[in-house]
């Protein structure tokens, strides 16, 4: 019997893969429990939901009292999305950090040269997207900080070094790794329905070093040996090539819109620090970025945009456009 889910359950499952505090986990996991349609379709993910329910509840206790973080490694989420940096050792996961950041993450040709998860942000325009650079997975090392990491981006590339002949079979062995637990790449973004800890994070091919000589028969090979549904970006993170390509690709995968807040006394809005929202997110959504209490106090705004007339009021539910100035009142 099919779930049917709803557009809120939805959300809240979304919200609760890329949690990165218990809080936010618990919060999701009872909202999500509230929403799911009350079915004998949905007994086992009821089940399944109320069990990581009371787990996530002792784990914040043991925190408290213990005053330990049970969750050892978390990356607060910053600027319009997030994304993680796969690959086997020496696939180039540093080099294309530093190329389309401003971080100076160690770059060297031996193995293991990044020991743990290590956040940059990256510049689109005029918002940032922040990339996590991580240590090598291989057939057999895999940092378990990773899971959590993983499951909370909102992309992850998947690198592969062309500049070697064990590129291929070192590509293999990160989804082999990755395929025995319940943290997975596939070509879009997902938990499983059945089963609340299986998480689907959505997943790029970025084959590196085409530069090289035998890159492109490498490439050849990759494609017949290891043929994946995965979106592909061939690159060279040395030379520069395709960086761009992909700097805007990855900006648009994240789907989110820019909005400009405006202060009622202001001429013109804050073009230095736009808010990103997700595509189809609700003037609401924006508020509460803004301020925690216009969650309940909003009564209406004006905005700016492509899709009104200039300075139209509108309501909380208004979903809002790339590039509306948006002016709030409480
Ligand atoms: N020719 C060429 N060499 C590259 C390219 N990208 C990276 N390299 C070289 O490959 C080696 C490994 O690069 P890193 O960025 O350290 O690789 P990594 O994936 O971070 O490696 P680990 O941290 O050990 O997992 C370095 O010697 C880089 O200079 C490229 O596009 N072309
Ligand atoms: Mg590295």
């Amino acid at each position: 019997m099919p779930a049917n889910l709803t557009p809120t359950y939805l959300k809240a499952e979304e919200e609760y893969r890329r949690a990165t505090t218990l809080e936010e986990e618990l919060q999701c996991l009872q909202k999500m429990l509230q929403e799911i349609p009350k079915h004998k379709g949905t007994d086992h993910l009821q089940a399944d939901l109320k069990s990581k329910v009371s787990k996530v509840k002792k784990e914040l206790a043991a925190e408290r009292s213990g005053g330990k973080k049970i969750r050892g490694f978390r990356i607060p989420r910053q600027g319009a999305g997030t994304v993680v940096i796969l690959g086997g050792p020496n696939a180039g996961k540093s080099q294309l950090v530093a190329r389309l950041t401003n971080a100076a993450p160690e770059v060297a040709p031996y193995p293991f040269t990044t020991t743990t998860p290590a956040p940059a942000m990256m510049p689109y325009e005029d918002v940032a997207v922040q990339l996590v650079d991580t240590p090598p997975i291989t057939a057999d090392f895999l940092d378990t900080n990773l899971y959590g990491v993983i499951r909370a981006a909102d992309l992850a590339l998947l690198m592969v070094d062309l500049g070697s002949d064990d590129g291929i079979e070192q590509c293999q062995a990160v989804l082999t790794r990755l395929s025995q637990g319940k943290t997975r790449l596939a070509a879009k973004s997902y938990l499983d329905e059945n089963d609340v800890g299986l998480s689907f994070t959505q997943t790029f091919l970025v084959p590196n070093k085409i530069d090289l000589p035998e890159a492109e028969e490498r490439l050849n090979l990759l494609h017949e040996l290891l043929p994946l549904d995965f979106p592909e970006y061939v690159i060279s993170a040395e030379h520069g090539r395709n960086l761009e390509t992909l700097r805007q690709t990855i900006y648009r995968s994240l789907d989110v819109i820019r909005v400009y807040s405006k202060l009622p006394s202001a001429k013109e809005p804050d073009r230095d620090r736009p808010f990103t929202l997700k595509r189809g997110s609700t003037l609401l959504e924006m508020a509460g970025q803004v301020h925690k209490d216009f969650l309940e106090h909003l009564k209406f705004a004006r905005v700016w945009g492509t899709a009104v007339h200039a300075g139209t009021q509108v309501k909380s539910d208004y979903v809002l456009h790339d590039k509306d100035v948006v002016e709030l009142h409480m």
